[in-house]
C-alpha cells in the first residue's frame, strides 16, 4: 500500500490527532468501500439489522448488527456481548476476511500491531439518527484498540473526555474515514451527532459505521 501525504484536493492532511491515542486517517478505507459494503450485505442477510433496546426502554434510533465471534446487544437486560444472534437464535455471521484486513491495517498504521478483533458491530444510520455520547467499555481488554469505519453519507462525530461532561470535540466523518483509538483514551465518552438526509452513490440514504473490537 502507497501513502500519499495528502488526499483528494490536496488540502486535507491523511491523518488527524483528534486526541493522544485517537486518530483519524482521512479515506483509509474509500478504496475498500465497495467491497465492505458487498461484505456489509451479506452479514444482514444473516443476521439482519435490528433496532436494539436500552436497557432504560429507549429504542436506539441507528439500526445494528454484528458479525464475528461475539456481537454486542443491548436489551431491557444490559449492554453485553454475546455468542449467538438474539434474533436468529444462531451464531452471529463470520468475520467477512476484507473486515479483519482492514481492522488490522488501521490498527498498525496507528501502532497496535497484531490487532485480531474477535467483534465487529455494524451500525446504519438513516436521517434523523443519532448516538448519545457513551463509552465503549463492555470489552474486557482495554489494552486493545478499537478501529472504527465510516462509510457513505457524512456524520459528525464528537470526541470527549473520560467524564460525561467533558467537552467534546467535534470532527467531521466521511466515506472512507477510519478512527483507531486506544490507550489513554480508550474509554473517553464519544458519539455522533443527528444524520442529515443526503444522497451518496454507494449507500444511498445512509451511513454505516463499522467498530471493531478485542471484546473477550
Ligand atoms: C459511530 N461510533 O461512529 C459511532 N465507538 O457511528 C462509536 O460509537 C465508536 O466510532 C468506539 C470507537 C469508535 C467509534
Ligand atoms: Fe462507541
Amino acid at each position: 500500500m502507497t501513502f500519499e501525504l495528502f488526499d483528494g484536493e490536496g488540502v486535507e492532511p491523511r491523518r488527524e490527532i483528534i486526541a493522544e491515542g485517537a486518530l483519524v486517517l482521512r479515506g483509509f478505507a474509500s478504496g475498500t468501500g465497495p467491497a465492505l459494503l458487498a461484505a456489509i450485505d451479506l452479514v444482514a442477510s444473516q443476521s439482519p439489522f435490528r433496532f436494539m433496546e436500552t436497557p432504560g426502554g429507549h429504542t436506539m434510533s441507528a439500526a445494528m448488527t454484528c458479525c464475528g465471534e461475539l456481537g454486542w446487544v443491548t436489551d431491557r437486560r444490559g449492554y453485553r456481548y454475546e455468542a449467538m444472534d438474539p434474533v436468529t437464535g444462531q451464531a452471529w455471521p463470520r468475520m467477512p476476511e476484507v473486515f479483519l484486513k482492514l481492522a488490522a491495517e488501521a490498527a498498525s498504521e496507528a501502532g497496535f500491531d497484531d490487532f485480531v478483533p474477535d467483534a465487529c458491530l455494524i451500525n446504519r444510520y438513516q436521517p434523523g439518527a443519532k448516538m448519545g455520547l457513551h463509552q465503549d467499555r463492555d470489552e474486557r481488554d482495554f489494552s486493545q484498540p478499537i478501529v472504527s469505519v465510516s462509510l457513505g453519507l457524512p456524520i459528525v462525530f464528537q470526541f470527549g473526555g473520560p467524564r460525561r461532561n467533558d467537552p467534546p470535540v467535534r470532527v467531521t466523518l466521511g466515506h472512507g474515514d477510519v478512527v483507531v483509538w486506544g490507550g489513554p483514551v480508550r474509554r473517553n465518552y464519544h458519539g455522533v451527532l443527528t444524520l442529515k438526509a443526503g444522497d451518496h452513490p454507494l449507500t444511498g440514504g445512509y451511513r454505516y459505521n463499522l467498530t471493531f473490537r478485542k471484546a473477550s
